[in-house]
């Protein structure tokens, strides 16, 4: 008995030993719940794109196809307001809350891709300046084989051979600005390429800092996304892979900072594409560095946004395991596949994408510096699946204000941050402080102007008049500073209004 016991012991002592120091973390790597803490914010249907399914067959097309694929909402300074069906449309929203097709995106690029979450027309934005240029820009997806355009970037030791799709930025010239159908030129200012099976993590959004005014250093400088371009879960022999990650000679994961102009306009230094490269990005100058590159280390940093201070956000979708929320500043490192929020990724030591390692307490805690920059929100998969954008929020529900709002695609969850709290977390040095996160309850009014607590998936299965499988939630700012909700699942735009149970004011 006494020998069985000690043989059952040591090598139990063993594993635990091993298990203490190396364990991977498969699941629930943060423990502590996001609950209400009694935020609720009224919601209100604003206006439903048109039903643009069936545009094209079904495997050409995500399944289950969405009434409408609306992913952003933009507002001119002029009062008029645009939206996009990733489909192929960008519309104008008339003051009655009327769509009509402004451009149509899909008919201008023919060898579109459309199958993926983040496929077709994915984004669009107007230049600070569009009343007077008329200029705007898209980014959408194309097939690779048989493109008779060659891509401006592909992934290192890569040919052409293996690019699969391109994914391209484009400038709009509006001859006339201040009409309501589009009618002018466009020139193509970048096309990169991917080289994994499937369109996975392509560029999501072209940006302009709003708080930068006219002979600011990032006046009319055009932002990219950070993404990987699928070298995580992006399928077939070319994806998983760690090594096309962490570089500089190379726009993978990287956040992209160009000026627009062509250097036949400006006489500066030339870019990857038709743009030229601001010599305020931190590696402009570094030879062995891409010089639009503003910051990198993003697995599908695809969304940005801004603080009226300036403070530039990035919302980074994590692996299987950790989503971000990470404030970004010129230069960084952030870390992707050598990090994901403040975990190691097991991948890099071989081990799956999907899990990771808990990182050595002297870096959790700041006293040894990684030269990674961390998160400053951060939810793991239990939770939620997908982040949104988020915004700083000044608008006019005062319980919001103050706080940064953002939410998960999937799960269609409404979150909450205090800004404060993020800024600090950017600035304290100590990865594992990060700001706390609560969920804001949604609700509507009811014909009797009663209460009625309600989800946005809720509100897209009735809509849609079925159960679905995701809310497929994404957020957009109005000139004022509210809040669109979009589902790409019902096509619907809603807007976070000031609670209207006492004066009814508020409302648009
Ligand atoms: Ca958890
Ligand atoms: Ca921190």
């Amino acid at each position: 008995m006494r020998m069985r016991m000690r043989f059952g012991i040591i090598p139990l002592l063993g594993i635990g030993t091993v298990g203490i120091v190396d364990a991977q973390i498969t699941n629930n790597p943060i423990p502590e719940p996001i609950v209400k803490r009694g935020l609720a914010v009224q919601i209100k249907d604003l206006v439903r794109l048109p039903d643009t399914r069936g545009l094209r067959p079904a495997d050409q097309d995500v399944a289950p196809a969405g009434w409408a694929r609306v992913s952003y909402v933009r507002d001119l300074p002029d009062g008029r307001r645009f939206a996009n069906d990733s489909r192929g449309f960008l519309y104008l929203i008339d003051p009655n809350n009327q769509p009509h097709v402004y451009a149509d995106v899909a008919a201008a690029f023919p060898l579109g891709v459309y199958n993926r979450l983040e496929s077709g027309f994915i984004g669009f934005v107007f230049h600070p300046e569009f009343a007077a240029n008329g200029l705007f820009y898209t980014v959408h997806s194309e097939m690779g084989p048989g493109n008779p355009k060659t891509p401006d970037f592909i992934p290192i030791g890569y040919g052409l051979k293996d690019v699969t799709y391109h994914n391209i930025i484009t400038e709009w010239h509006a001859t006339n600005p201040a009409a309501n159908t589009f009618a002018g030129t466009r020139r193509e200012i970048l096309r990169t390429a991917h080289v994994v099976a499937n369109l996975t993590h392509p560029m999501g959004a072209v940006e302009f800092n709003p708080t930068a005014k006219p002979g600011d250093a990032d006046y009319g400088l055009l932002y990219t996304s950070g993404s990987d371009y699928g070298f995580s879960n992006g399928g077939g022999p070319n994806a998983s892979n760690p090594a096309q990650t962490q570089r500089l000679d190379s726009i993978i994961t990287a956040i992209l900072r160009i000026d627009p102009r062509s250097p036949s306009v400006t006489h500066g230094r030339k870019g990857l594409g038709d743009y030229t490269i601001p010599m305020a990005n931190k590696f402009a100058s570094d030879p062995k560095a891409l010089g639009e590159i503003y910051a990198y280390g993003f697995r599908n940093a695809h969304r940005l946004s801004w603080d009226t201070d300036g403070t530039m956000f990035a919302s980074d979708i994590g692996m299987s395991q950790v989503e971000e929320i990470n404030i970004v500043r010129n230069g960084e490192n952030y870390g992707w596949m050598r990090r994901e929020g403040y975990f190691e990724n097991a991948r890099v030591r071989g081990g799956q994408l999907d899990h990771l390692y808990p990182l050595p307490p002297e870096i959790l805690d700041g006293r040894v510096k990684d030269g990674f920059t961390y998160p400053v929100l951060v939810y793991d998969h239990d939770e939620g699946r997908s982040v949104t954008d988020g915004f700083a929020y000044h608008g006019p529900i005062s319980a919001l204000n103050g706080k940064f709002v953002f939410g998960d695609i999937y799960a269609g969850r409404l979150f909450a941050a205090d800004l404060a709290a993020m800024k600090k977390a950017a600035t304290d040095g100590i990865p594992r402080k990060v700001a706390p996160i609560e969920e804001v309850q949604l609700y509507i009014r009811d014909a009797n102007g009663k209460r009625v607590d309600v989800s946005l998936k809720n509100l897209a299965e009735k809509t849609m008049g079925k159960d679905l499988p995701r809310a497929d939630l994404h957020i957009s700012r109005s000139r004022d500073g509210e809040l669109f909700l979009t589902s790409r699942q019902d096509g619907m735009i809603r807007m976070l209004v000031p609670d209207d149970s006492g004066t009814g004011s508020g409302n648009r």
